[in-house]
C-alpha cells in the first residue's frame, strides 16, 4: 500500500512538473505578442518587462517552473494581460 502512495506521489510530480514545463512558453508568448503590438506602457516599465521576460526563459531552461511563472506573471502584471 504505501509503495503505491510512493508510485502515486511520482507520477504526480512528474505530472505537474510537464504541466508546467508548457505553461512558460505559453506565458512567454503572451508576453511576446503583446510586446509586438506595442503596449501604451512607459518605456522603463517596458525594460521592466524585458527583464521578467529573460529571467522567465532562464528559469524555465533551469527547470524552475513555478519561480519562471512568477517572473512571467509580474511581466503580465504590468503589461495588464493576465
Ligand atoms: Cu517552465
Amino acid at each position: 500500500m504505501k509503495f503505491r502512495l510512493l508510485i502515486a506521489a511520482v507520477v504526480f510530480a512528474f505530472a505537474t512538473g510537464n504541466a508546467f514545463a508548457f505553461h512558460c512558453p505559453k506565458e512567454m508568448k503572451k508576453i511576446d505578442d503583446a510586446l509586438a503590438a506595442k503596449p501604451g506602457v512607459a518605456a522603463e516599465r517596458i525594460a521592466e518587462v524585458k527583464r521578467l521576460r529573460t529571467e522567465g526563459e532562464t528559469l524555465h531552461k533551469q527547470g524552475k517552473h513555478q519561480e519562471s511563472l512568477d517572473a512571467l506573471g509580474q511581466a503580465e502584471k504590468i503589461l495588464n494581460i493576465q
